[in-house]
This record gives structure tokens, sequence and C-alpha cells, in this order.
């Protein structure tokens, strides 16, 4: 693996592979030899499994790993798909990380959870589908960052990210009743995080009741020099309610749930949230047929945000900004196995989402910036995916098989009348509505996409996947439909934690990618000794979504922008591997899991770096296990971004390598775990954490913007009983 790194890299790897013994004598140290029955805990698992529609190039999380990073106070769902190979993530509030794969972010990345596919309500994206479902609740995680197959999804040029809760359980045969739950209480130094989150299941064999709930509160956090990350606080709770049903191999599960976000700061945001609301009701079906299996869902969820500016921004007034979103819809997929090596996929699916976007005046002041009446910023705004999809799986021989999907999408898209806070001319307000208020906003987008990849069984210890495909994104709504080209309104506008200024396009074509990549794997026959996988990619954007500069304006690297479409290239690879190193010794196991990442991708046209280029990285983590005794300790490396996007005031970062141990043990029903995030207290900057807006706003100092701190060392601590 070093070979991957510049020199400057094999210093810094030198130098901390020092921290890596150290930490390994941390990990060994007290050898209680408590063996009891064991469950191994390695970070990520790397998928093995011979179904198609999960590639290679994918990794995912089991309830257990996550209940690790739970006990241990993850607050972000989507932060737990960090060290899966290709899925990198830009930092937002406590609860918000948008992931990146294969240099492709937020929208572009299929992120579905609990079967549904649920849209950003909010100007800045600050309450994504990840946000929804909290660790606790996370029963399952897998990224998909390879070529991603028709039946995950249209609408998106990226990879995948799926999320389940956990399963419904129900009492085992002959059991009757059964009744299980568990607590957890976790508190973490850094930001005086508190969080606690329990389940409870009453179950027959036949009918299941469960609740989870969980809730988080976390102070400002600090960054490597004890310095206040300004804004960074949050709070957040949910409740879920699970109702399952099931007979002779058909299973009905209905979920209901609230959240409740009062407050989540966004450093690098203009804004912070300061209220989220949002309730959800969906009911699947699952069934198993002579003929093959069918899956349905039915969904609704809509969310009431609200954004200000929270204490610390240094502000002295105020600015009310309201959305309400509403997702609904269904799906409905059929497997049919055909023949014996014939299994063929075929789905339809609605998605309906309806956004406003409105921005309360702060005064009757005539004529004002922000008064005297309300801005619209969306009125009534819908986009509906009409999507249809066909996939054929075929196993040619021992060693062949190919998956070969197409897949329709209809986008349609439509939005109101809009109007600023007065007529004002010098903010453009009058002239802007009117010329948005005076053209035809109905777009309808035909998508074609089309997926083939084929497996090679090469020998015992070699697999080979091949795979191509052309895959398209419309738009979102605040793309097409942002409309004031005033300074102050478009800065509001934008999901890239840059504190830059966004205009929408009506002329926006949607962007459609073609990928190619290969993955190559190597492993002992076993499977369970070692493996090595390397995957490179090429992908070619058409009518990338891109940006155009309007004007510059007073503040350094914030320029005013419109979304326009630029053809762009992307290419990189994802590497990972895994070694046993001690197998049922005196001592335990012990093994190393790696994976590593590069990325690269510009604009064709100009040669401009796209946005969220994740550096060359990597992560080496050291597992340890021995009974019920469990350890990790994760080594993060991070090459130093060196060329930004140059329009879109992205930071520049230098190079890092942090510690993170984690030691977990469970005597009877109860867990304890402790772990250090960053050990060595070392001040970095993570390179899609985007510029530091909350700094530059209380400091008024457009200089001291820079990039956003990461948090410093943080000692953390918690406990899970079940019964
Ligand atoms: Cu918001």
């Amino acid at each position: 693996m070093l070979s991957f790194f510049s020199t400057r890299h094999r210093r810094a790897l030198r130098a901390t592979s020092a921290l890596a013994s150290g930490a390994l004598a941390v990990l060994l140290l007290p050898a209680a030899a408590l063996a009891q029955t064991a469950t191994p805990l390695a970070p990520i698992t790397v998928e093995t499994s011979t179904d198609m529609t999960c590639p290679l190039d994918s990794g995912s999380l089991e309830r257990r790993q996550i209940g690790t990073k739970n006990i241990l106070g993850a607050s972000d769902t989507a932060a737990l798909l960090s060290g899966v190979p290709g899925v990198a993530l830009a930092s937002g509030g406590g609860i918000s990380s948008l992931p990146i794969i294969h240099g492709l972010a937020d929208d572009r990345v299929k992120t579905v959870v609990d079967g549904v596919s649920v849209t950003s309500a909010c100007p800045n994206h600050m309450n994504p589908a990840l946000s929804y479902i909290a660790p606790s609740n996370a029963g399952h995680l897998t990224a998909i960052a390879g070529i991603t197959p028709v039946s995950a999804g249209g609408d998106s040029i990226g990879g995948s990210v799926t999320v389940a809760p956990s399963p419904p359980i129900f009492a085992t045969p002959g059991e009757g009743y059964a009744a299980h739950g568990s607590a957890t209480t976790s508190f973490r130094s850094i930001n005086r995080q508190i969080g606690t989150n329990g389940e409870i299941t009453a179950a027959t064999e036949t009918v299941s009741l469960g609740y989870n709930g969980s809730w988080t509160r976390a102070r400002e956090s600090h960054d490597g020099n004890g310095n206040r990350i300004l804004n960074s606080q949050f709070e957040t709770q949910s409740h879920n309610a699970t109702f399952a049903a099931r007979a002779d191999g058909q299973e009905l599960t209905i979920r209901a749930g609230h959240q409740i976000t009062p407050y989540e700061g966004f450093p690098n945001a203009r804004m912070d949230l300061t209220g989220n609301s949002s309730n959800y009701l969906n009911a699947g079906y699952g069934g198993d047929y002579d003929w093959g299996r069918v899956d349905g869902k039915v969904y609704w969820q809509n969310a009431k945000h609200e954004m200000d500016f929270l204490p610390g921004r240094n502000t002295t007034g105020h600015m009310p900004m309201d959305t309400n979103g509403t997702d609904a819809g269904y799906s409905v997929k059929a497997e049919l196995p055909l023949t014996k090596d014939d299994t063929v996929r075929i789905g339809n699916e609605v998605h309906s989402y309806r956004l406003s976007d409105w921005w309360p005046p702060i005064s009757n002041v005539a004529n004002g910036m922000m008064s005297p009446n309300t801005f619209i910023n969306l009125n009534e705004a819908s986009r509906t995916q009409v999507g249809t999809f066909a996939e054929w799986e075929r196993r040619w021989d021992p060693q062949w098989t190919s998956l070969f999907g197409v897949r329709n999408d209809v986008i349609m898209m439509e939005t109101g009348k809009v109007a600023g806070y007065s007529n004002n001319m010098m903010a453009m307000y009058g002239t802007d509505a009117s010329a948005f208020n005076a053209q035809n906003h109905q777009k309808i987008d035909v998508n074609e996409d089309l997926t083939a990849t084929t497996r090679f069984e090469a020998s015992p210890i070699n697999t080979e996947e091949f795979g191509f495909a052309r895959k398209t994104r419309s738009p979102n709504l605040y793309e097409r439909y942002a409309w004031s080209t005033g300074g102050m309104a478009a800065s509001m506008i934008g999901w890239f934690g840059n504190g830059t200024e966004y205009v929408g396009n009506l002329h926006l074509r949607p962007e459609t990618a073609n990928s190619v990549s290969l993955s190559t794997g190597w492993h002992d026959t076993q499977r369970t000794d070692w493996e090595v996988k390397w995957t490179p990619y090429y992908t070619f954007v058409q009518d990338y979504i891109g940006v155009n500069k309007l004007a510059s304006t007073s503040t350094p690297g914030v320029n005013l922008l419109q979304f326009a479409n630029h053809d762009s290239q992307l290419f990189g690879f994802d590497l990972s591997g895994s070694k046993s190193l001690v197998k049922d010794g005196t001592y335990g196991d012990l093994d190393v899991a790696a994976t590593a990442g590069w990325v690269k991708g510009m604009q064709i046209d100009n040669g401009h770096r796209l946005y969220h280029m994740q550096p060359i990285n990597a992560l080496i983590s050291l597992n340890h296990h021995l009974g019920n005794w469990t350890s990790t300790a994760d080594l993060r490396l991070v090459n130093d971004k060196s060329v930004a996007n140059p329009l879109q005031n992205e930071q520049t970062t230098p190079g890092f390598a942090i510690v993170n141990w984690r030691t977990s043990y469970r005597l009877e029903n109860v867990t304890l775990a402790v772990g250090i995030d960053n050990l060595f207290n070392k001040q970095y900057y993570d390179p899609n954490g985007g510029a530091y807006v909350s700094y530059w706003r209380a400091t008024n100092t457009a200089a001291a913007m820079g990039a956003l701190p990461a948090s410093g060392r943080s000692f953390n601590a918690g406990m899970t009983v079940t019964f």
C-alpha cells in the first residue's frame, strides 16, 4: 500500500507507524483471559456474496458493528460509512453529513432509508435522508460504490446507500411469546454530548410490536487547539413504532415515527437549523410465492423545517426561513427465477415530492432588503418521478455470471409564481420575480439508464468483475427554480458548505454519467485469512451540473454563481484488503483491515477541478478479539488538498494522520465500551469539511474564513443493557 503514497506521505506514514505500534500496545495491554462465546467485530464487512446485485466494490455494516459505534455516541448515520471503500463524507451539522461516492455527492448518490427515498427539504440540505434514522435504529447499512444495478434506483448517477432499520423480531417456534429490549447511554467529552436510546419488542410467532427511541444533545465541539467550533451544537430525538405480521412466507411491516430536532448548528453554512419536525408512515410487504418473490412499499413523510441564526454568529438580527416538504409514493418489485440459471427482476415506482420554501419578513419597513412581504422562494414546487426497470441475471456456467438492466425514469417538475420581500430594484427582487414568473416552469425529463456487469470466478482465489453503466439524474428543485440573483437571497441557496451564492437555471438539462469499472479480487480459498480488492473506475458525465460565475462579491472567495451544465470526467480507484495476523492464540485473534482511495475530477471544457474531490486517503484498522472483549485501533491518513475548485470557495487543506481507538466488553447482559477519538489531539481539517462560515460571520472578517477545523481529542464511553 505504501507505493500509493507520495514521498511526503511515506514520511507521515513512518512517523505514524510509531504511533500505530503504540496503539497496538494499548490495544493488547490488559489481556484478561476471560474467554466466552465469541462475536468478532470487523469494522467493515467486505461483501463476498455471489448475488450480482451486490457488486464487488461495496461494503456493509451489520447491526452489531453499528452497535459498537452507537454505544460510543455516534449521532450521524452517514458518518458510519466512513471507511467503506469508495465513500467520503461532506460534513455538515451533528447528524447531517452527506455521503460522497467516487466524487459524486449528495443528490447524486441514491440514498434509500427503510425502502424510501427522502428528499432534503431545505435549500442547504440540512435534513438529508440519513439524518432521519438514528444510528441506534439502523439495522444494516450498505454502500455500493461500483456499478449500481438499475433495481437499486434511478434518478442518481453515483453509487447507492441503503439503510434498513433492524428487522422486526418474532418469537421463535415453540416459544409462544417473547419480549426483548435494550437501553444504551453514552457520553463524549469533546462536545459534552450525552445520548440515550432504547428499543423494546413484544412478539408472538406471527405478530411483533416494537418501539425504538433516541435522544442526543451536544454542546459546541472543540478543535485540536482547544478552540470552540462555533455553531456546532445540536439536539435531536426520534420515536419509531413498528408493527409486523407474518404468515406462510409473507410479511407485512408498518412503521410510523416522529423526529424532532429543536436546533442543529451548521458551522459551514450561512444559517443554522432552528427547528425540524418530521413524521412518517409506511407499509412494506414481502411475499414468497411458487413463481418468485414480490416486495412492495407505500410511504409518506413530511418535514417542517425552520432556519435562523443560533447564538455564536454574533448576529443581532434574525432571518427566519421556513420549508415544508412531503415525500409520498410506492414501489413494487418482483423477482422471478425463470430457470435455475436465470433470474429476472422487474419493478415500478412513483415518488412524488412537494416543497414550499418561504422567508417571513423581519419588519414592516417598506422596500427593505428583508421586508415588508414574505419572500417566496419556492411556491408549491413539485417533482414527481415515475420509474420502471427490468433486470436479467444469468449464470452462464460455474465461473461466468452477468447482470443486464434497463430503466426508464420520467421526472416531472413544476412550481408556482414567486415574489421577493419587496419590489426593491437594488436587490433585483422585482425584476427577477417578474422575469421568473413570465416563464413556463414545467419540465419533463425522460431518462434512460442501462447497466451491464459480468463476473468471472477465474480461480478459487480470484474473482474479476467488469461493468458499464449509463445513469441519469434530473436537476433538483433548487437547481432549476432558485430564482433571485440578489446576493443576500442567493447566499441562502447551496448545500456545499462554502458560504457561496447560488442561482437556479430553468434551462438545466439532466446530467448523464457513463461509467466503466473493473474490480479484481484476490482471497484465500476459504475467504477467512486474507483478501485484497482493487477497483479502478472512469466516469464521463455529460451535462454535469456545475456552475458559471455571474459576479464577484465584496468577500474574497465568495462569488455569485449560477448552476450550469458542463461535461466533466472523474477517475480514481478503491483499494481494500484484510489479513488475519493471529488466530485462536492464547491472547485472542488479531487482524488488520485497510482501505485506500483516490479520485480526481474536472470539467472538460475549462479544466476546473470538480468540487468535493477527496485527496488520496487510507484507513488502517487493527482489530483484536478475545472472548467477549473486542478492540479496534484505526489509523486514518489523508493527503493534503492542494488543488480546489476555483469558483466555489473550496478550501485547500493540509494532510493529516489521526488515530482512533475503542474497546468493548460484554458481561452477561451488559456491554461496556470506552474509546478515544483523535488520540493525539491533532489539529486537522477535513478536505470536505467546507469553509468556516460561522467564524467569518462571527468576526465579520472574510480573511478569517479558512477551512473548518475538525474536532480534537474526545474521550467516549457508553453502556448497553439488554433484557
Ligand atoms: Cu435548512
